[in-house]
C-alpha cells in the first residue's frame, strides 16, 4: 500500500459535546471542523496533530456502524486510516493479496477525501481505512 502517513485515527464516542472538552482542555488540541457524514450515520469532529488527525465519531443512528460498535464494544478506537496515492489501484492490490474489501471502489468521506475500508476480519482486528486527498 505504501502509505505516506497515518491520515487519522477514528475514535467512537457517545457524544461529541462531552468528548471534545477532553481533547481541547486536557490535551490542548483545537477542534477545527465538525461535519455530519449522512451516509455513514455519524457526526465527526476533527483535531490535528502534525500531519495526523484525530476524528471523533458520534453515531446518528443506533443501526449505523459506529452505533453498533459502541453498543458492542463501548467507546474507544474505531479505525485507523492510512493516506495513500492511487486509491483505486491500492484497493485492487489489497484484494489480490487476499484482503476482504468493505468498499471495492473509493467513495467520498469526511473532509472531501476519497476513502475505502478494509474489513477488520482480514486486517488482524483493526478496521482499516485507506484515503486519498485528490486536492493535493
Ligand atoms: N473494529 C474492529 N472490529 C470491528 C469493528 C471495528 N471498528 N466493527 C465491527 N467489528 C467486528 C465486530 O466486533 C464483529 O466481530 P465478531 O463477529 O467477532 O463479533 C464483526 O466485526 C462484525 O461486526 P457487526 O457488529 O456484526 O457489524 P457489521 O458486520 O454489520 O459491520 C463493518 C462491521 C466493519 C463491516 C462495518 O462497521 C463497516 O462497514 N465499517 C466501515 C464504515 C464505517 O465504519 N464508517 C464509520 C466511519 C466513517 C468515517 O470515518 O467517516
Amino acid at each position: 500500500m505504501e502509505p505516506t502517513h497515518i491520515e487519522h485515527i477514528g475514535v467512537a464516542v457517545k457524544s461529541l459535546e462531552e468528548a471534545i472538552p477532553f481533547y481541547e482542555n486536557v490535551l490542548g488540541l483545537k477542534c477545527y471542523n465538525i461535519e455530519e457524514v449522512a451516509d455513514q450515520k455519524v457526526r465527526t469532529a476533527f483535531f490535528k496533530i502534525g500531519q495526523t488527525k484525530i476524528e471523533l465519531l458520534e453515531s446518528t443512528d443506533p443501526e449505523g456502524p459506529v452505533g453498533k460498535f459502541i453498543e458492542k464494544k463501548g467507546e474507544g478506537i474505531h479505525h485507523m486510516a492510512f493516506a495513500v496515492k492511487g486509491l483505486d489501484k491500492k484497493l485492487e492490490k489489497a484484494e489480490s493479496k487476499g484482503v476482504r474489501l468493505i468498499d471495492s471502489k473509493p467513495r467520498k468521506g469526511a473532509e472531501g477525501l476519497d476513502i475505502a475500508f478494509l474489513h477488520p476480519k482480514s486486517t488482524f482486528g483493526v478496521l482499516t481505512e485507506l484515503c486519498e486527498d485528490k486536492s493535493e
